[in-house]
C-alpha cells in the first residue's frame, strides 16, 4: 500500500499530482494536512492496519517527533522545501529538503525525473508570483474546493483534483467552473476590503500591517492588496475548534524582504524566510504580536 500525506495547498496538490504521474495514476491513500497536524495524522493513519507499506510526505516541514512517527512505516520518502533540519537517522526514511527550491513540486519532479508544465505553475503559485492565467486558475480551484467543502468531502475533492492535474489535461479544470465562480465573488469582496481592514503600526523603523479575521482566508489575497513598503504583514485568524477551544492561526509575509521566519518560530511555527506561519492554541492579541515584533526586530 502507498500512503501520501501532502500540504493542503496548490504546491502540495501539484506535488501529489506529479507523484501520481510518476506512478501512472495508481491508486494511493491520500491525506491533506498542515505541518502542525502532520504528526497526529501519521499516528491516526496507522490504526487498524496490518501492513503499512510506503509513506510519501510532500511540502510539509517536519520536526523530530513527526520523523519518528513516520518511521513506523516500512519505507518513507519525505520531500520538502521549507526551512527545517531533518534529523532522519533511520535507514528506511529518506528525507530530501531543498530550501532553495521555489516549490516542493519542483523537488518532487527532480527526484522522480519528471518534466511537467505543472512545475513552473507550482513555482509561480508558491512564491506568489503568478504570471500564467492557468496558475491563477489552479490556485482559485484549490481555494474554491477548500471554501466549499470540509471533512471527507474536502479530501475526496482535493484528491480528484490531484488526479485531474496528474493527467496534465488542463481542460479538466472546466468542471470546477461553478464553484470557482461562487468562490470568486467572495474573493473579490475580500480583495476590495483588504486594505481598509488592515491596521498599520510603526514599530521602530518597521511598518507593520495587521489584518484580523475569524474566517479562514487565503493569505496571498490580502497580502497582494497591501502597499509595497510594508515590512511585516501579520494575518491573525481566530478560530474556535469543534471542542470549543480558541486557536489563532498566524501568517506572516513581507514586502521588503524582512525575515519573517523568526517571528513564526517565536510562536512555534515555521515555513520560509519571507512567508511563514504558526498555529497557537489560545487567543493571540494584536498588542502581544506588536510586542513580539518589537522584541525580535530591534
Ligand atoms: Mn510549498
Amino acid at each position: 500500500m502507498i500512503t501520501v500525506m501532502t500540504h493542503m495547498d496548490s504546491d502540495g496538490l501539484i506535488s501529489l499530482a506529479l507523484f501520481l504521474k510518476s506512478i501512472k495514476g495508481m491508486k494511493v491513500r491520500t491525506y491533506f494536512t498542515s505541518p502542525v497536524q502532520l504528526r497526529d495524522m501519521i499516528c491516526k493513519s496507522i490504526q487498524h492496519k496490518k501492513s503499512l507499506g510506503e509513506l510519501y510526505i510532500f511540502d510539509l516541514a517536519g520536526e523530530n517527533k513527526a520523523v519518528y512517527a513516520a518511521a513506523i512505516y516500512d519505507r518513507v520518502l519525505w520531500i520538502d522545501h521549507h526551512e527545517w533540519n531533518p534529523d532522519g537517522k533511520f535507514e528506511h526514511v529518506e528525507i530530501v529538503v531543498d530550501r532553495k527550491a521555489k516549490s516542493a513540486a519542483s523537488v518532487v519532479a527532480n527526484y522522480f525525473n519528471i518534466s511537467s508544465p505543472l512545475v513552473e505553475l507550482a513555482n509561480q503559485i508558491d512564491t506568489n508570483d503568478v504570471k500564467d492565467e492557468i496558475a491563477d486558475r489552479i490556485r482559485l480551484t484549490v481555494g474554491a474546493i477548500r471554501y466549499k467543502y470540509s471533512g471527507m468531502e474536502l479530501t475526496r475533492n482535493l484528491r480528484e483534483l490531484a488526479y485531474d492535474l496528474s493527467t496534465e489535461e488542463l481542460s479538466r479544470l472546466d468542471k470546477y467552473e461553478e464553484i470557482v465562480k461562487e468562490y470568486s465573488s467572495w474573493v473579490d469582496e475580500l480583495k476590495r476590503t483588504a486594505k481598509e481592514r488592515t491596521k498599520i503600526y510603526r514599530i521602530g523603523n518597521l511598518k507593520v500591517g495587521v489584518y484580523e479575521t475569524t474566517e479562514s482566508i487565503p493569505v496571498y489575497l490580502v497580502g497582494n492588496e497591501l502597499d509595497d513598503d510594508i515590512d511585516i504583514i501579520v494575518i491573525l485568524i481566530h478560530r474556535i475548534t469543534e471542542r470549543g477551544k480558541s486557536t489563532t492561526k498566524l501568517e506572516f509575509r513581507t514586502h521588503t524582504d524582512k525575515d519573517v521566519l523568526k517571528i513564526a518560530k517565536f510562536y512555534g511555527g515555521g515555513g520560509h524566510i519571507r512567508a511563514s506561519g504558526a498555529s497557537v492554541n489560545e487567543i493571540v492579541t494584536v498588542p502581544e504580536i506588536l510586542k513580539a515584533i518589537e522584541l525580535l526586530y530591534s
